[in-house]
């Protein structure tokens, strides 16, 4: 019978792929294999209606329109995280006390891999969805992408139904790799293998990230129905693994913390031989049972932490000092160096803040300096390496004129930067131009740094009402742009005209106001009439605002230009209000409960709001609450809201939220 063939042939190839890639001990050879999978093809193909989705044939990809919005049915948690030995005992320490006296909990060491958190749902055995973490509580759904993956198993070895936490990686190795293929063909390169393993993990055409080298770890589950659950972490991982998941082998059971101490110092030298990356070793309370009676803050659990490996430190040349020219006119030395490999990328530039810290630092052109990077952020040069010569190279001096337009820079007072204020200044003008369309100003889609230059350069925009005063014909005049991406160009711009007030606010490159500050000005004002005549006293007395913000907002919008600026976009049909009509039902049928103090707005503010979204806030938790808003000193609702199974937002979350929504 065709049925039975096919089964059989599912379950032999799942079976294979988990010795090949998860146990690492192909009980088969390749022929055999690519004969079994070739024969399954061709039945499938002739019987479609017995093609399933956990078929290994589906892992092949496909093309989706975009990706959905998927709200978790368990919210992810961050996790606190330590530097130090003595940081780690003190959080032993804490454990202990909240656990019955006497108490000496196992604890369970993993290795922190540095990729993609993911959340996978299993029905009856079969994966069915596959979200990102997003913030915990909305992620996008990219099952399509993740069937692609070798290690995630489509049907696992028990009919269970379960949620699996883990980290999609790409390896070093195929990092790499990959690199080197884009390199030849002239395309942008990834950072590191936490980006590619992100670039290739969120494409639309799922066929691409079946052409990437992509693996996932199993870290974590939430049983649903599952008649064997084990009681405890450790034995959670091994069931995991005997299931089908691929399960990092470095895992180990401490007795307590002085082995997890050992276990973090073995593994900060021995991770550099590993072809995945790690930043840190995860420490779970073993046992289940104590997981739940130490619970959560509202950010994190209290019984994990996480042990951050130190920022790697390397030493290289420094060969220039480039004088680069941001979105507000500020100058800024960039170190160029001697291209070295470190902390899992090649690092050429790095930064240098002001003309001060190259003076503290005392760093000369010809310099040996010791760059550092923790993961993620831009390399820094923290120190200089006396290699005999430091004395005999010349001292490093200010620029005294702009290096884009030659203009006398001039200096703030009270402030180390060094400005050009010529607001005709191309480097500096294209910097604004190139912030208000990125995708963390208005958000132009298509409309990068090269758009940019080749509108600047043909005379078409010189400044930020032009942008919205262009035709679909204009982008037709730039080399290589045919009709369909003029007009999706144009239609991208056209598009912005109707984000909210917050996004516009961020987009004008004002100093010191960032996304954040821009939302709490957008909230608090509510329109660009109200914001541009706010008196001084009172905008540096909204929270978290203060006296340095406040004169940046009044001094920008006391720029004649600027306010002309704004009248013209106000012309052309960019929206100046922050609630948009498109917000106000974006929270409908959800309730809100709020507790402690928000460091961003008062209360009656966030629930003003959330109102005006159509959501509804109550006092009381209670089963029907969607969201409990927690800020600071949170109350009893925060446990109240955790034994109901309430979904519980930090307020970053909630901002996060609001904008979702916006
Ligand atoms: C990792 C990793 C991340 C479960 C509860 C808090 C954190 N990156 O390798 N997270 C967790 O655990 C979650 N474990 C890990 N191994």
């Amino acid at each position: 019978m065709v049925i039975e063939r096919i089964q059989f042939l599912k379950d032999e190839i799942n079976k294979h792929n988990y010795l090949y890639y998860v146990k690492d001990d192909p009980s088969i050879d390749d022929y055999t294999y690519d004969r079994m999978f070739a024969e399954l093809k061709r039945l499938e193909e002739e019987n479609p209606e017995l093609k399933t989705p956990d078929s290994p044939t589906q892992r092949v990809g496909s093309i989706s329109e975009g990706h959905g919005q998927y709200h978790h049915k368990y919210r992810l948690y961050s996790l606190d995280n330590t530097y130090d030995e003595y940081e780690l005992s003190k959080w032993y320490e804490r454990v202990k006390k909240d656990l019955p006296e006497g108490s000496e909990p196992a604890l369970d060491c993993e290795l922190k891999i540095d990729g993609l958190a993911m959340a996978l749902t299993y029905e009856h055995g079969v994966f069915v969805r596959g979200v990102t973490r997003g913030d915990g509580v909305v992620g996008e759904d990219i099952t399509n992408n993740l069937k692609t993956v070798k290690t995630i198993p489509l049907k696992l070895f028990e009919d269970v139904s379960l949620e699996v936490r883990g980290e999609i990686y790409m390896p070093k190795s195929s990092f790499l790799k990959l690199n080197e293929e884009f390199e030849a063909k002239g395309e942008k390169k990834f950072a590191n293998p936490r980006n590619a393993a992100a670039g290739s993990v969120r494409q639309l055409d799922s066929t691409i990230t079946a052409k990437r080298d992509l693996a996932f770890f199993a870290y974590s589950v939430i049983f649903e129905d599952a008649p064997n659950a084990p009681d405890n972490q450790y034995e959670a991982l091994l069931y995991l693994k005997n299931i089908g998941f691929n399960v990092n082998p470095n895992i180990r059971l401490c007795k307590d913390i002085k082995g997890v101490i050992a276990y973090c110092n073995e593994w900060e030298n021995k991770r550099n031989n590993l072809d995945y990356a790690t930043d840190g070793v995860v420490i779970k309370v073993n046992e289940f049972a104590n997981q739940t009676t130490l619970g959560y803050t509202a950010r994190a659990p209290k019984w994990a932490t996480a042990f951050k490996f130190p920022p790697e430190e390397v030493q290289t040349t420094l060969v220039g000092i480039e004088q680069s020219l941001g979105k507000t006119g500020a100058i800024t030395p960039v170190a160029l160096l001697e291209p070295v490999f470190f902390a899992g990328s090649t690092v050429s530039r790095a930064s240098l803040y002001n003309y001060d810290e190259i003076g503290r630092l005392d760093v000369r052109i010809g310099d040996t300096v010791v760059i550092k990077k923790a993961a993620e952020i831009i390399p820094k040069v923290v120190k200089v390496i006396d290699d005999g010569h430091h004395y005999e190279r010349e001292i490093v001096t200010p620029p005294v004129y702009c290096p884009s337009c030659q203009s006398l820079l001039t200096s703030k007072p009270n402030e180390v930067g060094l400005y050009c204020t010529n607001s005709e200044c191309k480097a500096q003008t294209l910097a604004k131009l190139e912030f208000f369309a990125s995708n963390n100003g208005m958000d132009m889609s298509g409309i990068g740094e090269s758009v940019i230059r080749a509108l600047y350069n043909n005379n078409l925009v010189r400044t930020i009402p032009d942008l919205y005063r262009l035709e679909e014909k204009d982008f037709l005049q730039l080399e290589g742009v045919r009709e369909k991406s003029a007009k999706n160009m144009y239609e991208a711009i056209q598009k912005t005209k109707n984000n909210p007030l917050s996004k516009l606010i961020t987009a004008l490159s004002i100093r010191n106001v960032g996304k954040e500050t821009a939302e709490l000005l957008a909230l608090e004002y509510g329109n660009i009439d109200s914001l541009m005549n706010a008196g001084s006293v009172e905008l540096a007395e909204m929270p978290n605002i203060g006296r340095i913000i406040a004169d940046s907002v009044l001094d920008y919008f006391r720029d004649i230009n600027n306010r002309l600026m704004i009248s013209e976009l106000r012309e052309l049909g960019v929206n100046m209000k922050q609630n948009t009509a498109a917000a106000s039902d974006e929270l409908k049928g959800k309730t809100f409960v709020l507790t402690g103090t928000l460091k961003s707005m008062p209360r009656e503010k966030a629930e003003g709001i959330i109102k005006s979204m159509g959501g509804k806030t109550t006092s009381a938790i209670s089963k029907k609450t969607s969201y409990l808003v927690v800020g600071e000193n949170p109350g009893s609702k925060l446990d109240k809201a955790q034994k109901l199974g309430v979904m519980i937002l930090t307020e970053d979350e909630f901002m996060s939220m609001l904008n979702i929504a916006q």
